[in-house]
């Protein structure tokens, strides 16, 4: 396959300022009309021919200054229009191409969707609608004419500000936009269809007046308040936080029930997923509700960061995605709760982003090769990425961060960047040299640093050696150290900090490591403290330190940082998990450690008032952490087996407590989607799975009584996980009653399927097929898809059955979508990212699935490309 390198970077010999579209829609026959002012770049190659994108493509015409071109002046492909002698001054092109929307079933370009036609241009797909210099450092100001039938199609949208509407006879109308911003190909949008509309407006800060419209099906409008509210909120959060406005007259969010991700922040024009839109407490979970604000924000968020500056190319892809996930980050800390959105994040990074790095797809936040770009929009990019922002922000300190982002947003803005000139900015601010920082970037692989600490009595010192690793990662044999910041506190004998004291004055908790070792002794430490390391998760790094449990129990019940105190309690509790799973392969008796019911129990003690933190206390690592910390010859029924076996331990000693909690923490009153109100579901829910650990009749029944009775989705959906654990009456009167009530939604149908395709039971893939085949299942749907085979392939005793059946029915089911949809179909492929980690009998079949895909004719180069690289 060919591969992009960003060693080969060169800027376009041509450069395009103006673009022009006439779209007359048509289900089958859309036909484009693209003039665009052409001009040679001066950073250019003097005299190239101009070589412009397509995909798929019809060409119709194409003329220069209004005269057409003759067949031989132009080579012509679905995918290439060459021009190899175009005028050496700038020159206006226009080209006429013809396109089937209906037919788009990879939903990248013009799609129909229900009616309705939505585009999606990012990365590549722009070049699906006309020929164009499709690539993200060529930034052109849109004019776009949408034409269409007024039945079919009463709203025409697409970027910037409306400039006029009229009468296009025949039965059609138009609408023309203007975006005076310019951009990359990869924003435009253009939506026409027969929707519903919500507004509202926002007023900027310097007093512009902001039209807010929401866009969704007809008869979903009451589901838009809450996405609304979060735009606004948005908006003022980015002023107050960053300084940053909007810039035009309106702005619009489309929900749509297909597409490939979950939102596309096009310039003024946000398409959305209808999941990250639409929610009435009937309809949505605590959960949703967090998402559809945070996609809200994340989208909003990159009008500045990406879409006013942008990406010189797709290997800078990081720079507006990991800054936006950091934007976002922030956004949800300041209006939740900080501390449990930081243990969200890490969960989080160490489930996708861990796993993905310790695998044979790992990659740099910044790659420097892809054969399929659509494959690096992944968890390293994204959230890796804001994780290489956050430490720089601890390295260089608030201040000196906040400058640096005014200064990248001053210099910038209008262009089309690199992570260089981005990281230079906080260089110049700080007057640090952050080159070796940009280890970052260009190195994957989690390091791992290992912690020795020594406290010497006689001479009140504490020392503490840290010895940084980085693993060799596909075509990275050799790692350099990398430039780690750990922020330590020294918690004494009472509980409280001791001060940080070297060279006999105050020292920073900021300690940076850069060398293989690195070494620091704390002066003046009166009794031996416990060491809190990396607080708040200061670094995305392995940590493997000398502490023992009693000391990580005694930070669970003490650390001032609220993240190591959690932390705290999940290494106990994962050491033990650890020890479980090599008891139960040895077949030896299970190790209790009775006083991780302290930590845990901890949750439910009568005076918590945190709930949503003392939730994040109640849950136990996953099974995927256990598999991460085992690292090879994983065997997922014994860590599902250890696993369940410490929760019937908790369940034994915590019981009483958490049936009391879960007794004071029923719902009263009308719900609310607010964080507190969200964290106290999740407590009692917390409580909930515990009481129903290994299918105990008391708590199943308490579940059934709570799905029965429930007056929200959170608890109705909540409650039916629970009971689908366990094969029991319960599960299919609950299943069935679900189906019966919520048949019509296909939003509440994905909880459904997901449910099912999630549950660790022998049935599950049997169960699996025969939803694929039923009504609720539509494989060209990507929700549909993720809900039933994601979930799936992210079912860790279910996916990795030691017949090998699981892998046989995901390496299938991506071949059969790689040819509706290759994008949908290589994430689902993504499965296989830790299949190297299995024990032998797991790895062989799994690796026979995949090399039966690689094998398979006709393959997409998005699962070519991961069916390759997952192979190695
Ligand atoms: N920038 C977007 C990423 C994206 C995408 C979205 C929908 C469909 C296909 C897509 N390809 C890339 C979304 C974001 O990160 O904000
Ligand atoms: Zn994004």
């Amino acid at each position: 396959p060919q591969l992009v390198r960003l060693a080969d970077y060169r800027p376009s010999d041509f450069l395009i300022d103006t673009v022009d579209l006439d779209v007359r829609l048509d289900p089958v026959a859309t036909r484009v009309t693209a003039t665009l002012k052409v001009r040679p770049n001066p950073d250019g190659r003097e005299g190239a021919a101009l070589v412009l994108d397509g995909d798929e493509l019809k060409l119709v015409s194409v003329a220069i200054d209004g005269v057409p071109l003759d067949d031989d002046a132009i080579e012509a492909a679905p995918e290439r229009l060459t021009l190899a002698n175009p005028p050496r001054g700038p020159f206006e092109l226009t080209v006429v191409t013809e396109i089937d929307p209906t037919a788009n079933t990879r939903l990248m370009g013009l799609y129909r969707s229900n009616g309705a036609y939505t585009t999606q241009c990012e990365a590549e797909g722009f070049r699906r609608i006309t020929y164009f210099l499709d690539r993200p450092d060529v930034l052109a100001v849109y004019t776009t004419r949408v034409e269409g039938p007024k039945a079919e199609t009463p709203v025409l949208l697409s970027n910037g500000n409306l400039v006029e509407t009229g009468d296009a006879g025949d039965g059609r109308h138009f609408a023309v936009w203007r975006d005076p911003h310019p951009k990359p190909s990869y924003l435009f949008a253009l939506v026409a269809g027969d929707l519903g509309v919500v507004e509202d407006r926002f007023v900027t800060a310097s007093g512009r007046d902001v039209a807010l419209k929401v866009f969704v099906e007809h008869g979903r409008e009451d589901r838009a308040a809450y996405a609304m509210d979060a735009i606004k909120r948005s908006m003022r959060w980015d002023e107050e936080a960053f300084g940053r406005e909007y810039d035009l007259d309106v702005f619009m969010v489309v929900a749509v029930s297909h597409f490939n991700m979950g939102a596309m922040e096009n310039k003024g024009l946000n398409v959305f997923n209808d999941k990250y839109v639409l929610a009435s407490p009937e309809t949505a979970t605590d959960g949703d509700y967090a998402n559809i604000e945070a996609i809200i924000a994340h989208e909003y968020f990159h009008n500045w960061t990406g879409n006013r500056i942008t990406c010189r190319d797709w290997f800078q892809l990081c720079l507006k995605e990991g800054l936006t996930v950091f934007r976002d980050q922030e956004f949800t800390s300041d209006t939740r709760s900080r501390p449990v959105k930081r243990i969200m994040d890490a969960r989080n990074l160490r489930a996708s982003q861990f796993a993905e790095d310790s695998g044979p797809l790992a990659h740099p936040v910044r790659p420097e090769a892809y054969a399929e770009i659509n494959n690096f929009y992944t968890p390293t990019v994204y959230e890796k990425g804001a994780e290489v922002i956050r430490m720089l922000k601890v390295l260089i300190g608030p201040d000196a961060f906040k400058a640096g982002m005014d200064l990248y947003f001053d210099r910038h803005d209008g262009e089309a960047c690199t992570i260089e000139q981005f990281v230079a900015c906080f260089a110049e601010v700080s007057g640090r040299d952050l080159g070796r920082f940009m280890l970052w970037y260009r190195q994957a692989g989690t390091p791992t640093v290992e912690i020795r600490t020594a406290y010497d009595a006689a001479a009140k010192t504490f020392a503490i050696e840290a010895a940084q690793t980085v693993p060799p990662t596909p075509g990275q044999p050799v790692k350099q150290p990398a430039v780690i910041p750990m922020v330590v506190g020294l918690v004494g004998p009472d509980g409280a900090d001791l001060p940080l004291t070297v060279g006999g004055a105050a020292a920073s908790p900021v300690i940076e490591l850069t060398e293989p070792v690195t070494r620091v002794t704390f002066e003046n430490v009166a009794a031996r403290p416990v060491a809190s390391l990396f607080r708040n998760f200061s670094a995305p790094v392995k940590v493997a330190a000398d502490l023992t449990d009693d000391d990580y129990l005694f930070l669970a019940a003490h650390d001032a940082d609220p993240f190591n105190r959690w932390q705290a309690g999940q290494t106990v509790a994962l050491r033990n998990l650890v020890a479980r799973v090599a008891a139960l392969r040895a077949s030896r008796p299970q190790p209790e450690e009775p006083r991780i019911a302290d930590a845990i129990g901890r949750a439910f003690a009568p005076d918590e008032t945190d709930h949503a933190y003392a939730a994040q206390v109640a849950g136990l690592p996953s099974e995927g952490d256990v598999a991460r910390e085992i690292g090879d010859e994983v065997d997922p029924d014994a860590i599902h087996a250890a696993r369940r076996a410490l929760k019937r331990d908790l369940a034994a000693r915590l019981g009483d407590a958490a049936a009391a909690a879960y007794e004071r923490l029923s719902e009263t009153g009308a719900y609310s989607p607010d964080a507190a109100s969200a964290g106290r579901r999740a407590l009692k829910i917390a409580a909930l799975d515990l009481l129903a650990a290994d299918g105990a009749a008391e708590g199943v029944a308490r579940a059934k009584a709570l799905y029965d009775g429930a007056t929200n989705m959170t608890d109705r959906i909540m409650a039916l996980q629970i009971l689908s654990l366990h094969e029991s009456d319960a599960r299919a009167a609950a299943l069935a009653a679900f189906e019966a009530d919520y048949g019509d939604d296909p939003l509440l149908m994905d909880k459904w399927l997901l449910i099912q395709a999630a549950t660790p039971l022998p049935a599950t893939l049997d169960r699996v097929k025969a939803l694929m085949a039923g009504p609720r299942f539509d494989i060209r749907n990507p929700n549909r898809v993720r809900s039933l085979v994601g979930a799936f392939g992210g079912n860790p005793t279910q996916f990795n059955r030691a017949d090998g059946a699981g892998y046989a029915f995901v390496a299938e089911t991506a071949l059969v979508l790689d040819r509706i949809n290759p994008q949908v179909a290589a994430r689902i492929l993504g499965a296989f990212k830790t299949w190297r980690a299995l024990e032998p009998g797991r790895r062989a079949r799994a690796e026979d699935a995949l090399r039966g895909v690689a094998a398979a004719p006709g393959l997409s180069p998005d699962v070519g490309d991961i069916a390759r690289r997952a192979l190695g």
